[in-house]
């Protein structure tokens, strides 16, 4: 594990277990070789790698918290994290994948669902058999989604569910989907639809300049019919699936570190390589601020997530502390894509190196899971007590 590339700058590996450096360089390993040669030509066609999923579950990067009796990892969260920051080190479209399945999948039929539910779709999702995503945010209410149309009737011995979803992660691919929708008193209520099912349709949604290796769509639900079996029976409202978002963020605020070191390491090397005025340009001064501004930043990120995964193991983390974690961290990431790729000049621009794509994969993150404006406001909100979101 001692060949873990860096930067490691305030020494974070002594923090880490010998099985923590296990994982990181499986997962690593698995990057190089699955994802790194593949990603550009990905990208730049538009192209949703469908057998990633099977690998993804062979690696044991679905679901990694969950205990392993349900096919899970029983990983701790630093565990989880070190997974998805070497995984967006690859691709944040990847990352995407995995981090769907694992928090916003697994994780609420894990919580919130009954034994049945849970036999029946955790050991499939985990090992890649079966594909979820998850329906939250509807054309008309992103940001406050708890203002969702999305709703269920009841038909005695089942729901009738009608409504739209949109900017669906893995939806065009997915074999179930937990959807999220009011019931006649307007209480949210999370459901588990399965591909198949009459009046259930899943469109993709094209034109994307971002995430281009991830597939997105929307989700139509016209009169379908949903067994009360596949209502999540142990928790409703919206802090259901905010408290999915909470793990998600998490994965996130690591995720994009590996994204931001993937530039460093890029830029480090290409300024020590390329020579202008008869220098490599890493003898400039402006060029080795822009340097040492990006480790500065990616090691007070590694520093926020590593103290993180600690509170969330003890059931300790905030809301509010996930907040400023994925707020500041997609945003030092975007800050390091761009500088990175003012380093290799011209060449930055190509699909030779991986700026670019991470830039515009950024501008996903730095949108879903909470705007960046969001997530301020919900700092401002735990600061101040005054809500203000309405
Ligand atoms: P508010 O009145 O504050 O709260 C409503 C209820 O929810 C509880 N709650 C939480 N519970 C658990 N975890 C959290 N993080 C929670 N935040 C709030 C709260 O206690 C309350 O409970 P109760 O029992 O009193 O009812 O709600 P609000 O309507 O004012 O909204 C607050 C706001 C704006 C922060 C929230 O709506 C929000 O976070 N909006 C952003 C929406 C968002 O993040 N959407 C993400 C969609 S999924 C996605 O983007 C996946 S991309 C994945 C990928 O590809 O990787
Ligand atoms: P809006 O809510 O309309 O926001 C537009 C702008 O207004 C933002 O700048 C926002 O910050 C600002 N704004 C809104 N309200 C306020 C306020 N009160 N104060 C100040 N500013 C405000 N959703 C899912 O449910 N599941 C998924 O799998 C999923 N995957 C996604 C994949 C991609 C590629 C993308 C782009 C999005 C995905 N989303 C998913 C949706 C994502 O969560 C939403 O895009 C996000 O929550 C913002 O909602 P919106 O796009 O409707 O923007």
């Amino acid at each position: 594990t001692d060949d873990f590339e860096s930067p490691d700058f305030y020494q974070l590996d002594d923090l880490l277990t010998d099985e923590h450096k296990l994982i990181r360089s499986s997962i690593r390993d698995f990057v190089k070789k699955e994802i790194t040669p593949y990603i550009e030509d990905w990208a730049e066609n538009n192209q949703f790698p469908a057998d990633i999923v099977s690998k993804f579950g062979e690696i044991g990067a679905f679901g990694p918290t969950v205990p392993v009796d349900y096919g899970g990892g029983g990983l701790d969260y630093t565990s989880y994290g070190l997974i998805m920051q070497e995984i967006e080190r690859g691709d944040s479209g990847m990352r995407s994948t995995a981090s769907v399945q694992g928090s916003l999948v697994m994780y609420p039929i894990y919580a919130y669902g009954s034994e049945e539910q849970r036999k029946k779709y955790l050991p499939k999702l985990a090992s890649g058999e079966m594909l979820g995503c998850f329906g939250l945010t509807e054309p008309n209410h992103g940001s406050n989604p708890g203002g969702m149309e999305t709703h269920i009737k009841d038909m005695g011995d089942h729901f009738l569910l009608n409504g739209a979803k949109m900017w669906i992660s893995n939806a065009p691919k997915a074999d179930i989907a937990v959807v999220w929708a009011k019931n006649q008193d307007g209480r949210i209520k999370g459901l588990i639809i399965e591909r198949g099912m009459e009046g259930f349709t899943t469109p993709e949604t094209h034109g994307k300049w971002s995430l281009r290796a991830s597939c997105t769509g929307e989700l139509v639900f016209s009169d379908v019919k949903v067994p009360k079996e596949n209502v999540l029976p142990n928790k409703d409202g919206l802090g259901a699936p905010l408290g999915c978002l909470d793990k998600a963020r998490y994965g996130i605020a690591w995720g994009v570190v590996g994204a931001a070191m993937d530039c460093y390491e890029s830029a480090r090397k290409y300024a020590l390589e390329r020579e202008q005025f008869g220098k490599p340009i890493a003898s400039f001064q402006l060029v080795q601020k822009k340097l040492a501004e990006m480790l500065t930043e990616i090691t007070k990120a590694q520093l926020v997530n590593w103290r993180l995964g600690k509170l969330m193991d003890e059931g300790k983390a905030t809301s509010a502390q996930i907040s400023l974690a994925k707020r500041n961290n997609v945003e030092i990431a975007l800050n390091i894509a761009r500088e990175a790729r003012q380093i290799h000049g011209g060449m930055g621009i190509t699909g030779e190196y991986p700026m670019m794509r991470h830039m515009m994969n950024l501008e996903s993150v730095v949108t879903y899971e909470g705007t960046h404006d969001i997530h301020l406001l919900i700092l401002g909100h735990k600061i101040t007590g005054i809500p203000a979101f309405g």
